[in-house]
């Protein structure tokens, strides 16, 4: 069972790092949807921060290979400090997006909490996509395909130093889970910085419970578990929701077993949800499945176990 049973939600409501607008809507959505009634019902104690702001997005082209450089930086700026202040206090930040680039404020803020208190970090980041593109490799300039790399200290200097520390994380910190497009430079900076990912064919081959058996592996006493869950991880079929939608995806009950074998662990202890598009969606259904999802994160489970 999930251990930390008070959760601070942070909205941060941009699409400054995405290729679609909307994704700023989502933070909304996952209200709207009953995420805090949800969560007390499960016995945490919730508290709302209500949402970060920062600059508009000026929806122009990419400079250099980066598109909104400058408000990205800012944004995750104010993701880092907010979720900080939570670590600091004992809460579990879960932060609401927002497109999938502000993965790079909140997690750096979670290793800094991590080397204040000497704890071990582990990543989990379900996605198809592994988001770890550079202003070189990306096909789009958009900056929430590079997160990943950011955080690894691959990225413009004003944002891998949001943290404090370049880089942020290591590689070998991170299980990516669900993968299923990666563009081509992309997968071949994966395989060189050694990312452990478990594509779609390994979950089609494995399973999802031997995967999620490995990829949670060494966890001990002294882990903090961060799960980065971008809703596109999930199958489009149910999840439409999103920007960047790939077919083939984990169906419904996989996701479950998912989120399931994480709150077993006991040690999850901050959380994104991100890339949410209420705008891409029908009648909120995204933001509902992402709730029941968020609900078996939290130890909800339909069998009859403790
Ligand atoms: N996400 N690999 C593509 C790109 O433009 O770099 C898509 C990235 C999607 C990012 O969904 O968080
Ligand atoms: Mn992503
Ligand atoms: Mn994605
Ligand atoms: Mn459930």
């Amino acid at each position: 069972m999930t251990q930390l049973r008070n959760v601070s939600l942070i909205g941060a409501p941009t699409d400054i790092g995405a290729g679609a607008r909307g994704a700023s809507m989502g933070p909304e959505a996952m209200r709207v949807a009953g995420l805090a009634e949800a969560l007390r019902a499960r016995g945490v104690d919730v508290v709302d921060r209500g949402n970060l702001s920062g600059p508009a997005n000026p929806w122009l082209p990419p400079v250099e290979g980066y598109r909104h450089l400058s408000e990205v930086v800012a944004w995750n700026q104010a993701v880092h400090e907010a979720v900080y202040a939570e670590l600091k206090t004992g809460r579990m930040p879960m932060l609401l997006g927002g497109d999938h680039c502000l993965g790079l404020g909140s997690i750096s803020a979670v290793a800094r909490h991590c080397r204040d208190t000497g704890k071990k970090l582990r990543v989990l980041w379900l996605d198809a996509h592994a988001d770890f593109n550079t202003s070189v490799l990306t096909p789009s300039g958009n900056i929430h395909g590079m997160p990943v790399a950011c955080l690894c200290g691959f990225g413009p200097q004003e944002l891998i130093e949001i943290g404090g520390q370049v880089p942020a994380i290591q590689a070998k910190w991170v299980r990516q889970i669900g993968i299923r497009s990666v563009d081509e430079g992309e997968r071949r900076f994966v395989h060189e910085q050694d990312l452990e990912v478990f594509d779609m064919r390994f979950i089609d081959e494995m399973g999802m419970r031997h995967t999620m058996e490995l990829a949670l592996a060494t966890l001990d006493d002294h882990t903090h578990l961060h799960v980065s869950f971008d809703v596109d991880f999930l199958d489009p079929v149910m999840a439409p929701g999103v920007g960047t939608t790939v077919p083939g995806g984990p169906t419904y009950r996989e996701a479950h077993l998912c989120m399931e074998m994480i709150a077993d662990t006991g040690r999850m202890a901050s959380m994104d949800l991100m890339e949410l598009n209420p705008a891409l969606d029908e009648k909120n259904r995204t933001a509902l499945v992402a709730l029941d999802l968020i609900e078996s994160l939290f130890g909800k489970s339909t069998l009859m176990r403790k």
